[in-house]
C-alpha cells in the first residue's frame, strides 16, 4: 500500500512538473483528486484492509491527499505568474509607464463670464431669471417702445419663425436680445424689483470673426421708487471693479436704445494698457462694454406701472466679447465650433 502511495505521489508530481498551462492542471486534478481520481480511489478502498494496515495506509495516503494539494497550488500561482510576464514581455504594455492623465472638464468660457456676472449681481441683491427663446413679437419689440415698420427695427436683423396667425402676420421670432424676459417679469411682479436675464440670443446675421448669430447677452433691470441715474451708475461702476480689476474707471457717454430714455453707453479704461492706448482698445484706452438707460415711461406704463411713481435703471451687454477682451480671443465663431484645441486652454 505505502509502495503505491510513493509510486502515485512520484508519478503525479513528475506529471504536473512537465505542465506549463494552466487549463492542463484542471486535468490533472480531475485525474489524481477528483471524485473518481487514483487517490480518491485509493482511499476509497481502505476500508477493504485489515484495521492495523488502515490506519497507517490511510494517515499516509491524506497525507499525501495534503500534499498534491499544495503541489497544484503552487503550480498554479507559478504558471499564472509566468503567464503575466510572458504577456508583459510578448506586449507593448510597459507597466513603468506614468499613467495617462485623466481628462478633466472645465467651463467654457461664456459660462465662467457668466457665473462671474452673476455672482457679482446677486451679491448686490439681483434676482437671475430666463426665459424662452422663441417669443412674440410683442414681447421682443412692441412693449420695448419698437413698433412695427418702425426704423428703429434695422437695429436688430430678426430671425422670424415660420408661423402665420389668422391675420396673416408673422408674430414669432428667436428672440434678439433678453429684453423680452424683463417685460413678462414686470408684468408677473411688483416692484420693487432687482433682476438679471442671462441667455442665449439670435440675430440674422452673416458670422464673421465679430458677429455670431447667436450668442449671449445678460440684462439687468432695476425698478423702485425713486431709482435714478446714480444708481445706474453706482451699480454698473461696482460691477466693472469687480469684473475687471477694483482700479478700472468708467466712462458713460450718450446712447440711443428705444426702451431706455436717457440711454447711456459704458465704457472702462482698457484694462490691458491702463488707459494708455494699445492693441486691445484700438489705442482708445476705454473699450465699450454695456449698454443702459433710464427705463423709458412707456415700458412703464405698459406693463401697468405708473412711472410718476415707480422709475428703473436697465442695461444689456453682450458676454463673449469679454473674455475675447480678457483672453485676447480674435473670432467669436471659436466659441460656438466646439473645437477642443480651442476650449482646452481655459
Ligand atoms: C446693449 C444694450 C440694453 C436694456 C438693454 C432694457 C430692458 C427693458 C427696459 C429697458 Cl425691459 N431697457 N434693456 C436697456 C439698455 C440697453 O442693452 O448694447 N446690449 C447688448
Amino acid at each position: 500500500m505505502i509502495t503505491t502511495l510513493e509510486e502515485i505521489k512520484s508519478r503525479a508530481l513528475d506529471e504536473l512538473r512537465n505542465l506549463n498551462e494552466l487549463k492542463e492542471l484542471e486535468s490533472w486534478r480531475v485525474g489524481y483528486l477528483g471524485r473518481k481520481g487514483t487517490l480518491t480511489q485509493l482511499l476509497r478502498g481502505l476500508s477493504s484492509l485489515p484495521i492495523e494496515e488502515r490506519r497507517e495506509a490511510g494517515a499516509a495516503a491524506n497525507k499525501l491527499k495534503s500534499l498534491l494539494e499544495q503541489a497544484l497550488a503552487d503550480k498554479q500561482e507559478l504558471l499564472r505568474k509566468a503567464g503575466l510576464d510572458k504577456l508583459l514581455q510578448q506586449s507593448s504594455l510597459d507597466v513603468t509607464l506614468p499613467g495617462r492623465p485623466a481628462q478633466l472638464g472645465r467651463l467654457h468660457p461664456t459660462t465662467r463670464i457668466l457665473r462671474q456676472a452673476g455672482t457679482i449681481f446677486s451679491a448686490m441683491g439681483f434676482e437671475a431669471v430666463e426665459g424662452p427663446e422663441v417669443e412674440w413679437d410683442y414681447y421682443n419689440f412692441e412693449a420695448l417702445n419698437i413698433p412695427q415698420d418702425h426704423p428703429a427695427r434695422d437695429m436688430w436683423a430678426t430671425l422670424w419663425i415660420d408661423y402665420q396667425n389668422e391675420e396673416g402676420e408673422r408674430p414669432m421670432l428667436l428672440r434678439t436680445h433678453t429684453s423680452p424676459m424683463q417685460i413678462r417679469f414686470m408684468e408677473r411682479r411688483q416692484p420693487p424689483i432687482r433682476v438679471i436675464m442671462p441667455g442665449k440670443v439670435y440675430r440674422y446675421e452673416a458670422t464673421d470673426a465679430t458677429h455670431e448669430s447667436m450668442f449671449y447677452q445678460i440684462e439687468g433691470l432695476a425698478v423702485d421708487k425713486g431709482i435714478s441715474m446714480a444708481h445706474l451708475k453706482g451699480t454698473l461702476y461696482e460691477f466693472a471693479r469687480r469684473l475687471f480689476g477694483l482700479d478700472r474707471k468708467v466712462r458713460f457717454r450718450c446712447d440711443y436704445f428705444p426702451f431706455v430714455e436717457p440711454g447711456v453707453d459704458m465704457a472702462i479704461d482698457c484694462f490691458i494698457c491702463q488707459g494708455n492706448g494699445c492693441r486691445v482698445c484700438g489705442g482708445e484706452g476705454w473699450i465699450e462694454i454695456l449698454g443702459a438707460g433710464m427705463v423709458h415711461p412707456d415700458v412703464l406704463r405698459r406693463v401697468d406701472y405708473d412711472p410718476e411713481i415707480y422709475t428703473g435703471f436697465a442695461f444689456g451687454m453682450g458676454l463673449e466679447r469679454i473674455p475675447m477682451l480678457k483672453y485676447g480671443i480674435d473670432d467669436i465663431r471659436l466659441f460656438y465650433s466646439n473645437d477642443l484645441r480651442f476650449l482646452e486652454q481655459f
